[in-house]
């Protein structure tokens, strides 16, 4: 681990970086999970690195989504346990939620250390035999029919473009919490909430426990995915016009 002084401008971003690649080491997160977190970086960086209006209304909503559903299942794959296990607990207990992990580059070692981290950290999460329920060739098809396969609804965070699809087309509501907007998962899914998935949790935490039934109710019965789509390209697309205009 490389010591990085606290003084340095970008000292909470290589602090993560730290995090995910020694979780990569201990075989959490797979190697391809580190380009995955440099793509959303750049994409943060067109954000501001904070949670735009929008994203903070998409974290409302899917807080309503998550409470109405029947059958919610969080998906946890190796990124999101590395940055996010601490905070899974929480989103758990306040949703309702079951938690399953779910692939892509999956392996039985990676899937057990997986587990085992968000246990550590309060998580109950389901275990069984996995059956390929979701139409797909690769091994993200594998699930459980008491989790992912059974749910109405899945959030997925941090999401490879095809399972998001695969699943809006098995009838269930897909969240996803991915800072690109132009990811065929957040363009595919019922709701994107385009934010730093350790900002978005726990503010989906936060909305679970206050909102009013009826606010559950009005805000779960009015998603429109384009909306959050756009609004986010629109800000991304006004900060890149307002440091082009300090440069004149
Ligand atoms: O653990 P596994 O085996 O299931 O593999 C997981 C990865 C992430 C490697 C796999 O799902 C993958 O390759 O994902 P992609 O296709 O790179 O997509 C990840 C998406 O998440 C991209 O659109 C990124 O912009 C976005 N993203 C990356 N880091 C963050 C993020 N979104 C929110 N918060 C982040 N910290």
């Amino acid at each position: 681990m490389t010591e990085i002084p606290k003084d340095h401008p970008r000292y909470a971003a290589l602090m993560v970086r730290d995090r995910l690649t020694e979780a990569m080491w201990a075989k959490l997160v797979a190697p391809e999970g580190l380009i995955a977190q440099g793509r959303g970086e750049a994409f943060d960086y067109l954000l501001g690195e904070q949670t735009t209006e929008s994203a903070a209304r998409a974290e409302l909503a899917a807080a309503a989504m998550l409470l109405s559903a029947e059958r919610p299942v969080i998906s946890v794959n190796g990124n999101t346990a590395a940055l996010c296990a601490h905070q899974l607990a929480a989103l758990q207990e306040a949703s309702g939620a079951a938690v399953e992990v779910n692939l892509f580059h999956r392996t039985e070692e990676r899937m057990a250390k997986i587990t085992a981290l968000l246990e550590e950290h309060g998580v109950a999460v389901l275990t069984g035999t996995s059956e390929r329920l979701i139409p797909l060739s690769h091994d993200r098809a594998l699930c459980l029919p008491e989790g992912i396969g059974g749910a109405d609804l899945v959030l997925v965070p941090l999401e490879d473009g095809d399972r998001c699809e695969a699943l809006r087309r098995m009838g269930k509501k897909v969240i996803t919490i991915d800072l690109n907007p132009l990811s065929r998962t957040a363009q595919t899914a019922t709701l994107a909430v385009i934010d730093e998935v350790t900002r978005a949790v726990p503010a989906i935490t936060t909305a679970c426990r206050t909102l009013s039934d009826d606010e559950v109710r009005a805000l779960a019965a009015d998603v429109d995915n384009r909306v959050f789509l756009e609004e986010a390209l629109r800000t991304m697309a006004r900060r890149l016009e307002e440091v082009a205009d300090a440069l004149e």
